[in-house]
């Protein structure tokens, strides 16, 4: 057994792989990696991590804050981010791939990506996250779904650290949601716009790519799946509502769920 950063990884040999994946459960980013992960048909290891607790494991693993993080302890790498794990994934199981191997394609692919994760996903979680806080027994409640008990109890012992370090830390006020929201919904007019000159049912060319796979990932959390992590039963703030009707009928909305349903098994 090796050690990663004083961290024990127990991974299952699969087929000469040795993968685990630190990751939250109700993260769009960690859905992307895991989304990749199921699509290449590799089995990993899953260490779902503590909300706000994750950030000493993604220091501890990679010097990083965030997750996903992928561990492959065949080849003892590190790989902290969803493109990058993505990237590697293919590297190591190039088929099915996710980048086109044509390069101008592939830039494409990249591009369309970025939209998504540099300038879709981090406003719209602002602003999800904005929405939530004001709730915190039920931002603690969704947070727990999936857990250990042991890390239920250290979640709600730090709940009332968490909240307003997160207030603080992420800029989680209701000022400054409109600002979030309209970034956010820019840059689904930017995929919009994209779907709309596109000839096929793709992002990207005639084929299933990361393009995709990061819309259907980033995106489906305010589509409100059935059996996605993000699914909510009962009623969400009034704003929240609003923003989820515009994702639900706009062009990237509409594509994220057929992605979702076509090719999230
Ligand atoms: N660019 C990163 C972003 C990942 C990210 O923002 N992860 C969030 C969870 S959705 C996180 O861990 N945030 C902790 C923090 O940044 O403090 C990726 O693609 O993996």
């Amino acid at each position: 057994m090796r050690q990663y950063g004083g961290v024990e990884v127990i991974a299952y040999e699969t087929g000469g792989l040795m993968l685990t994946l630190y990751h939250l459960r109700i993260s769009h980013f960690c859905e992307k990696a895991r989304w990749a992960l199921d699509y290449k048909g590799l089995e990993y290891t899953s260490r779902l991590l503590t909300p706000g607790f994750h950030i000493a494991t993604a220091r501890r693993l990679a010097g990083t804050r965030s997750v996903p993080i992928l561990v492959d302890s065949d080849s003892d790498q590190v790989i902290p981010d969803s493109t990058e794990i993505l990237h590697y994934l293919d590297h190591i199981r190039p088929d099915p791939p996710l980048f086109p191997r044509d390069a101008v394609a592939a830039t494409t692919v990249a591009e369309v990506e970025d939209v998504l994760d540099s300038e879709w996903a981090p406003n719209a979680s602002a602003f999800a996250y904005c929405c939530m806080i004001q709730s915190p027994e039920e931002l603690r409640q969704r947070w727990a779904e999936g857990l250990r008990w042991h890390q239920r109890l250290a979640l709600g012992l730090a709940m009332p650290l968490l909240v307003p370090a997160m207030r603080r830390g992420r800029r989680l006020t209701p000022d400054m949601m409109p600002g979030y929201r309209e970034a956010a919904l820019a840059a689904l007019g930017r995929i919009n716009e994209r779907l709309a000159t596109g000839e096929t049912e793709f992002l990207v060319g005639n084929e299933f790519t990361a393009a995709d796979l990061a819309a259907g990932a980033l995106i489906a959390p305010f589509l409100n799946i059935p059996g996605s992590p993000w699914a909510t039963e009962g009623t969400v703030p009034e704003q929240m509502s609003t923003f989820r009707e515009e994702v639900v009928d706009s062009a990237a909305g509409r594509h994220a769920a057929a992605i979702w349903a076509a090719h999230r098994h």
